[in-house]
């Protein structure tokens, strides 16, 4: 099967169903053949990113340094599909810069503030909003949205299925030869 590499960006608060809807995005293209590669919190900051934290300056490492790896895995070959809360415009588009704009396909997981904090799965909004965690997205941290996304999913609108669906069917015009 002949693809195109390219990085599919999720960007969105936490608790916006950003991981949720990469995980399941990544499983169908695998399962159709293409060779993929999911980077997510799980497996980058554990890992390769385990020294770095909240602030500003370590959010803006974070994202460089998921950006050069995305390139390289590109080089490889690979469709390469990340999901990071990713919050300054500014750092979006330096990755678009250093992978090239027409590989960038920036995904805008758009859920209320008051609705991921209401979920609250992990319990951190709570701990944020009592002081306990520092520097938190939507909170006491800046989440600047993506002011022209390549798709824009209002996830507490729309099924998980659906919006799964439409960025399939929407990269796959995008990646196939
Ligand atoms: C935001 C935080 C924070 C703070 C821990 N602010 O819902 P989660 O738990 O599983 O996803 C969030 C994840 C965000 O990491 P990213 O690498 O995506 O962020 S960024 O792109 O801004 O670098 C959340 C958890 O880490 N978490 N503390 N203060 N999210």
């Amino acid at each position: 099967l002949n693809q195109t590499p390219k990085l599919i960006w999720f960007t969105g608060l936490s608790g916006s169903g950003k991981s949720t809807i990469a995980n399941a995005v990544e499983a169908g293209l695998f399962e159709q053949g293409f060779h993929t590669y999911l980077l997510d919190g799980d497996n980058v900051r554990v890992g390769l990113n385990k020294d770095l934290g909240f602030t500003d300056v370590d959010r803006i490492e974070n994202i460089r340094r998921i950006s050069e790896v995305a390139k390289l895995m590109m080089d490889a070959g690979l469709l390469v599909i990340s999901a990071f809360i990713s919050p300054f415009r500014a750092e979006r588009q330096m990755i678009a810069d250093l992978v090239g704009t027409d590989n960038f396909l920036e995904i805008f997981v758009d859920c209320p503030l008051e609705v991921c904090e209401l979920r609250d799965v992990k319990g951190l909004y709570q701990k944020a909003r009592k002081g306990i965690i520092k520097n938190f997205t939507g909170i006491d941290s800046p989440y600047e949205k993506p002011e022209n996304p390549f798709v824009h999913i209002h996830s507490d609108q729309e099924e998980l299925s659906h919006s799964v669906n439409r960025v399939m069917s929407v990269i796959k015009k995008e990646i196939s030869i």
